[in-house]
């Protein structure tokens, strides 16, 4: 016998005992032979793209990643298996600084160190059993990707979506960048914990600004994604629409100009506030000592939203006046640390009865405080009483002049009109989304590919930058980096991981960012990621996705069709991680449990959504099940193979219930794994037919066919979460060829029918009702069940009395009555 022969004769074997270290690498070197999970685009048949955010290469998985992993692979196996054409990559977002702090740390090229990373990591995915096309991995940090993104920069230069301008920035002193405002806490660098400064320096900037209301109506045609996300989304955008309202500075200089969303207090401002880092004040700090001191003390904080939220207000007056456009009266300017330079026009009108930030301010400084704005039930003339805190709802005007009575829309229209009349304001659409700074001072990133157009020295202003050219591209990490005239900044790692979803789809094409076969692909129907990407990265692939449309490489507005946001991994109430020291590692456990226990658990415990709490007795519980699945259709085989003789009565009734619990469990896992993406059911409803098939004696051949079809059915079923035991069983069952390629299974609508008889009632030979009854159901039952009947009752009752029951089994049931 040849060692092939052998192995195949072994795999069969029902007298094998369940061993996952045999079996899962058995299995998994046959899918490799196979080539099961290599994709290929084929235009004649329906495509699903199922992708899982990949991972950082930190060197080791942990169990966030594999409850990520394990969704996306088991919504990509049950989409196989309901015959799509499946694609499920894998790779690397392998840029940022750890690979930088580790290459300083132990003296080695941060590649090395990604690299050898890399490698680690896909060794334990394989590991797992993920049915990834391999041949499409992608890392990041390699020439062949990036080199398509530093084309599509120089694309966006030229269209004038890449720019560069001075920008004050958050700067880690330790690790020497520049940070986003989400990785400033608490006002130190999230890595660090140093005190962020602040700095203003030049600065790429990709303008996603000009897609804010596209990236903002395109949420309203993503039913697919969870709505919490959408709101987040949304949030962020923040679209604000309102006015842009002058007011002229006493004496010479010029306009202050302010935005609000609520025009309709502005007979209330009694103050305007400019930003510490206002034009304005520019020209006043050498004569205003305190001013300076105070701008200067702000220069100190970040600029984190976040942190200003809670910030304590302070301000200094500017000594300077301005005219209200309506009034005309003298309102001073204070600089306040509550006003943001980069949003509106880093000025706002402060209304302290009806803005709660300018309430305090004017609390503390003792400013006016008028009130405009009355409820809209509130009969009063609007006096103003104590107020505790601002009235920030929207109402009444009171106290506004000729505006008395209006409603918000009203005033806004009325204030509009005038202002803009008098050429003191116009409406305007704002939005709290900023551009979106993407250089970054670090080695370890994707180069950005413009150079300096000429002598930089006759060029001061240090803007006028081109792309560099195709042929000059790609711009190595490695390459020389004082290169005259070249940006030596790199690329915000975020902008690698905004297009990758893209790439797979066409992961080895050179000539191109992008061929034929994205189309095919793209978009993405299913992608699987932790909740705390909501808001910068899927906002980001969004954004990008508008742009490789617009620059011709893709079809369709959106990337991503539906969404999965899986909840976190948690021990002991509190999320695993490494700073609370409280993980398990997966590679433990898959050497104990094997791969198929250890997803078999993190989908079994939890809804996708939902935390998942880390439990020893669960992943026991879940190899448990395993083995007796294993010993259950081992039984089955060998009982099979020894013909054992029907013997004893066969039940009917218990064949026929059994058969309908089998095509019952496959129509609700279908919905549970399909429609409802509760996986955790799925399992469970699996679990509840294998105890019935244990319950279940078979002996006789048609039993034990009933035996094989249950038994067969959960094989498939599980399949998609225990992929190799089941390909096992699959094979034991009797049955060639791969698992992977059989049809999902459909319940069978006999089968699910319970039994029933119609029952014609009859009342002196004259039909009166027909009853549905149990198919088992005896005369005494029958009768019961027909003098209940309304119309039966009651022609019984007025006819006087029964006289006689004649029953035809199984048809009809006739009452003879005087
Ligand atoms: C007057 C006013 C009266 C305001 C009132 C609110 C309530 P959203 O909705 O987030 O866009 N604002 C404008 N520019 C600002 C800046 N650079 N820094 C800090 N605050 C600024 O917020 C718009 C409101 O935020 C604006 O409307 C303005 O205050 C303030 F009863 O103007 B409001």
């Amino acid at each position: 016998m040849t060692a092939t022969a052998e192995r195949q004769k072994t795999e069969k074997d029902p007298a094998r005992e369940y061993d996952p270290g045999v079996v899962e690498p058995e299995i998994q070197a046959y899918w490799e032979r196979r080539q099961c999970f290599r994709a290929q685009a084929d235009p004649a048949r329906e495509k699903f793209y199922c992708l899982s955010m990949f991972p950082y290469p930190s060197g080791n998985l942990h169990m966030g990643h594999v409850r990520n992993y394990t969704i996306g692979d088991v919504i990509s196996r049950h989409q196989r298996m309901l015959g799509k054409n499946v694609l499920q990559p894998m790779g690397w977002d392998a840029f940022g600084l750890p690979a930088e702090n580790a290459a300083i740390k132990n003296k080695m090229p941060a590649s090395e160190w990604t690299m050898d990373n890399i490698r680690r990591m896909r060794g334990q995915l394989k590991r797992l059993g993920f049915a990834y096309d391999w041949e499409r991995e992608i890392a990041t940090c390699h020439p062949d990707y990036y080199r398509w993104e530093q084309w599509l920069l120089c694309r966006l230069l030229e269209r004038g979506l890449a720019y560069r301008k001075d920008s004050w920035v958050n700067w880690d002193p330790v690790d020497k960048t520049v940070l986003a405002n989400e990785q400033v806490i608490d006002g130190k660098g999230w890595r660090s914990g140093a005190a962020v400064e602040r700095r203003r320096i030049p600065q790429w900037f990709l303008r996603i600004t000009d897609y804010a209301q596209e990236l903002l109506d395109g949420l309203d045609k993503l039913p697919g994604w969870p709505e919490s996300v959408k709101t987040m989304q949304r949030n962020w955008i923040g679209r604000s629409p309102g006015m842009r309202i002058r007011f002229a500075l006493e004496g010479d200089g010029e306009d202050i100009v302010v935005f609000t969303t609520r025009p309709d207090t502005l007979m209330g401002a009694s103050f305007v506030a400019v930003a510490p880092e206002h034009p304005l004040l520019a020209g006043l700090l050498d004569e205003r000592p305190r001013l300076a001191e105070f701008v200067d003390e702000c220069a100190r904080r970040s600029t984190a939203e976040a942190e200003l939220a809670g910030l304590k207000k302070a301000g200094v007056p500017t000594g300077l006046y301005c005219i209200h456009p309506l009034t005309g009266e003298r309102l001073p300017v204070w600089c306040a640390n509550f006003v943001l330079m980069e949003y509106g026009h880093g000025a706002v009108m402060s209304v302290p009865a009806h803005d709660q930030r300018d309430f305090e301010f004017a609390q503390k400084y003792e400013l006016p405080i008028k009130r405009v704005i009355k409820a809209a039930d509130d009969e009063g003339a609007g006096e103003l009483g104590e107020l505790n805190e601002a009235f920030t709802d929207k109402g009444l005007l009171c106290n506004s002049g000729k505006y008395d009575g209006l409603d918000f829309d009203g005033a806004f229209e009325a204030i509009a009109a005038d202002l803009e009349a008098k050429g003191a304001g116009e409406r305007l659409l704002q939005y709290r989304l900023r551009d979106w700074g993407v250089s970054r001072q670090r080695r370890w990133g994707c180069p950005i590919p413009f150079r300096l157009n000429g002598d930089p020295n006759e060029d001061p202003n240090g803007d006028k930058y081109v792309p560099m050219s195709d042929d000059e591209l790609p711009i190595r990490v490695d390459d020389e980096r004082d290169a005259e005239g070249r940006e030596t900044d790199t690329l915000d790692t975020f902008v690698e991981s905004s297009w990758y979803y893209a790439r797979f789809a066409s992961a080895r094409c050179e000539q191109a960012m992008l061929d034929d076969e994205a189309h095919y692909w793209l978009p993405v129907d299913q992608y699987v990621g932790g909740v705390e990407h909501a808001v910068l990265h899927l906002l980001y692939a969004r954004f990008f996705h508008r742009l490789l449309r617009d620059v011709g490489l893709v079809k369709g507005d959106e990337p991503f069709t539906r969404l999965l946001t899986q909840g976190m991994v948690i021990k002991g109430g509190v999320k695993m991680s490494k700073s609370r020291g409280n993980t398990v590692d997966p590679r433990d456990l898959v050497e104990r449990y094997g791969a198929d226990a250890v997803r078999l658990f993190v989908m079994f415990a939890a809804p996708p959504e939902q935390s998942l709490e880390w439990s020893d007795s669960g992943i026991e519980g879940a190899h448990r099940f395993l083995k007796r699945l294993w010993r259950k259709t081992a039984e089955h085989c060998r009982a099979q193979l020894e013909k054992a003789p029907g013997k004893g009565k066969t039940d009917e009734a218990a064949r026929r219930n059994l058969r309908r619990e089998i095509h019952e469990t496959i129509r609700d896992v279908s919905d549970d794994i399909g429609r409802r993406q509760h996986f955790n059911t799925a399992v469970a409803a699996n679990m509840k037919l294998l105890n019935s098939l244990s319950h279940f004696e078979a002996r006789s051949p048609a039993e034990r066919e009933i035996e094989r079809e249950g038994l067969e059915a959960i094989v498939k079923m599980m399949s998609p979460v225990t992929p190799h035991i089941c390909q096992a069983l699959w094979a034991m069952l009797g049955h060639e060829g791969a698992l992977v390629d059989c049809a999902w299974p459909e319940p069978d609508e006999q089968a699910l029918q319970r039994e029933v008889q119609l029952i014609a009632v009859q009342i002196n030979g004259k039909l009166r009702a027909t009853l549905e009854v149990a198919a088992d159901a005896d005369q005494k039952t029958i009768e019961t069940a027909a003098l209940e009947h309304a119309k039966v009752k009651q022609a019984i009752e007025s006819a006087g009395a029964l006289k006689k029951t004649i029953y035809v089994p199984g048809r009809v049931m006739n009452f003879v009555v005087k």
